[in-house]
């Protein structure tokens, strides 16, 4: 049992990889196919991206495939860098610029206004059938100074009041239990498997 996976993100591809061990399903994703080219995410929304990711590639392989798109919300920033957050300091990704650019550009921002959420929409999507659409939300603040080494991405600044660690001060069983990930792929399991016999 495989399922295929339209990331080329290693950060999600190893959590997934994690989720769906524990319920029998291995995963491929796009670090698997370095023939398939990127598909644009002209999307302006989570659903839209995740729907341009999961179709393109459904269609290019005939067969299902499920997309992540996720991202920072943060209230001071007006929701921002929202869907940009992987390109937030610009292409190609890159980390360490990107929690760079948002500390900086919460300087000065006192805790109780430093609060945001990570956002996960999936897609899965299968030649000639209506997509699967779930998505997970998951509140915190932005800290002050990076802390963890776990985890992916803007981690390291992402303070969870209720643990009082940064998601990446998580080990990665935590992490994927309360996480926007975690929320979204617990969603699409009570639909996935009825959905891929219609
Ligand atoms: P793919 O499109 O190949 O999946 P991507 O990184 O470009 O990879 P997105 O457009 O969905 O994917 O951007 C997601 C970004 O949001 C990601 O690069 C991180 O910066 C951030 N992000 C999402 N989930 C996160 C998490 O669990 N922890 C930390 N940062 C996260």
């Amino acid at each position: 049992k495989t399922i295929v996976i339209a990331t080329r993100n290693p950060g999600k591809a190893k959590e997934f990889t994690k989720i769906f061990a524990e319920k029998g399903y291995k995963i491929k994703t796009l670090l698997d196919y370095p023939d398939i080219p990127d598909v644009e995410e002209t999307g302006k929304t989570f659903e839209e991206n995740a729907r341009l990711k999961a179709e393109t590639i459904a269609d290019l392989l005939k067969q299902p495939v499920l997309a992540d798109d996720s991202g920072l919300i943060v209230d001071a920033l007006d929701g921002r860098p929202g869907i940009f957050s992987a390109r937030f300091a610009g292409e190609p990704t890159n980390n360490a610029a990107n929690n760079a650019k948002l500390l900086h550009e919460l300087t000065g921002i006192p805790k109780e206004k430093r609060t945001a959420r990570f956002h996960c929409t999936l897609v899965f999507a299968a030649p000639d059938k209506e997509s699967l659409v779930v998505e997970g939300n998951w509140s915190g603040e932005i800290g002050t100074i990076p802390r963890g080494d776990h985890g992916f991405g803007y981690d390291p600044l992402f303070f969870v009041p209720e643990e009082q660690k940064t998601a990446a001060e998580l080990s990665d069983e935590r992490k994927n239990e309360i996480s926007h990930r975690g929320k979204a792929v617990a969603k699409l399991r009570n639909q996935w498997e009825n959905w891929l016999k219609n």
